[in-house]
């Protein structure tokens, strides 16, 4: 017979019941290996109230229009630069493919692309689809993009662009962002920050950041995720730049569209998460972000101070709300311990710059689940290396 059956309503509910019964919850507080949460209750009811939107055909949806408009302005001012513009994307990768096909089209034929070994591969995803070269730079000894090898490596020949993150994946470690536009200063070098994660963290510190957004002058496009730490609903990225004429270098005319040019690089908008965006960034307001980081901030601290205190050997204090620890005597294998931390319920994952164990405490995390963790993580460790005494 072909095609597929129809299922009894009661059937198609139990076996939609059942998948999700088979998926990870965040509100388990076991998932230490992800840069997502339990989206904002706020986010949850602005999500479903615009099921169908898709701003990919927006005249059909002006309200939701608007709510992105809304959403571009306050993260404009939130970045430092109320005269840049954007648009709400699928998520970071989106994002910087966007900024790297919009620096393709300004560089004159240059194609170099240097990005510190810390980039997150989306940014390597990127250059790889727009045929550009990527040329690494190493890290310096606190894991930041190393400015001798950049400097050694910069062309004003042949260098496109130069990507800095804003919070690594990995560590959470902020590139010297000031400099590194100091360097390129005079230059017609576009420069890329990567504050996917980091862009919902610096800004609501309680410690001032180091500059990282528009407010370094040579910085030409930002990308920051309000599906990470800004507790929308997936899919929403968001991408800034500097100058908004440059998003029409990357517009194609849709002329059986709703608009006359389409901007982005996707088509059709998964876009009731602009209406979450909005509503979580309206409902919380730049304090109630204070509170969420400061909340996370504590809570990584205690981690952090937790493992210490049983002799692991952390890679360093942590900056945002990322904790890593080396291997070393304590921790014999990073990917061990997550096999076996997953049998147990746990999610963690690894870091690769340098070798470690990586958690992220995302507002999901109490105290009480990092207690329970550094408990697993004790005997899992201990009877991977029974020669060192817990
Ligand atoms: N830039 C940075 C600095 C990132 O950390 C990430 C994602 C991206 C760009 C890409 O963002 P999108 O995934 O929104 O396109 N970082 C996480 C990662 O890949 C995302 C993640 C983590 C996804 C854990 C799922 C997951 O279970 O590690």
């Amino acid at each position: 017979m072909a095609g597929f059956e129809p299922l009894a309503e009661e059937l198609v509910r139990k076996s939609l019941a059942e998948a999700a019964q088979e998926d990870l919850s965040y509100s388990h507080g076991r998932i230490f290996g992800s840069m997502y949460t339990t989206p904002h209750e706020k986010a949850l009811e602005g999500h479903k109230m615009f099921l169908e939107a898709n701003l990919g055909n927006p005249g059909l949806f002006p309200g939701t229009a608007k709510l992105e408009r809304e959403v571009i302005s306050i993260l404009a001012g939130l970045m430092h630069h109320h005269g840049a513009d954007g648009y709400i994307t699928s998520g970071g990768t989106e994002s910087n493919i966007t900024a790297l096909w919009i620096a393709r089209k300004l560089a004159n034929g240059n194609l170099d692309v240097m990005v510190p070994r810390s980039a997150h591969f989306s940014v390597f995803k990127a250059i790889d689809l727009l045929g550009m070269n990527r040329v690494d730079i190493d890290l310096d000894s606190e894991f930041r993009m190393d400015l001798t090898d950049l400097e050694n490596k910069l062309s004003k020949h042949q260098t496109a662009a130069v990507v800095a993150v804003a919070g690594t994946t990995e560590l959470g470690v902020v590139d010297p962002i000031e400099k590194i536009g100091e360097m390129l200063d005079g230059t017609r070098i576009y420069l890329h920050v990567d504050a996917a994660f980091g862009g919902f963290v610096l800004p609501f510190m309680d410690k001032p950041a180091p500059p990282f957004d528009f407010s370094v002058k040579q910085v030409s496009s930002i990308t920051l995720d309000p599906h990470k730490m800004g507790l929308s609903t997936p899919p929403a990225g968001g991408f800034l730049v500097r100058k908004p004429s440059w998003l029409d270098l990357t517009a194609f005319s849709s002329p059986y569209l709703t608009q006359e040019k389409a901007l982005s690089l996707l088509g059709t908008r998964a876009s009731a998460s602009v209406a979450s965006c909005w509503a979580v960034l309206r409902s919380l307001g730049h304090v109630g972000y204070v509170e969420v980081v400061s909340e996370c901030m504590d809570k990584t601290r205690y981690l952090a101070k937790r493992l210490g205190e049983e002799g692991f050997d952390l890679v360093m204090e942590p900056l945002m709300n990322i904790v890593a620890i080396r291997t070393g005597k304590r921790l014999s294998s990073p990917a061990e311990v997550c096999k076996h931390m997953a049998t147990r319920g746990w999610n963690l994952s690894m870091s690769v710059h340098p070798k470690a164990l990586r958690m992220v405490v995302m507002p999901h995390i109490n105290r009480i689940n990092i207690d329970e963790l550094i408990l697993d993580l004790l005997e899992i460790t201990h009877h991977l290396r029974p020669e060192v005494k817990v």
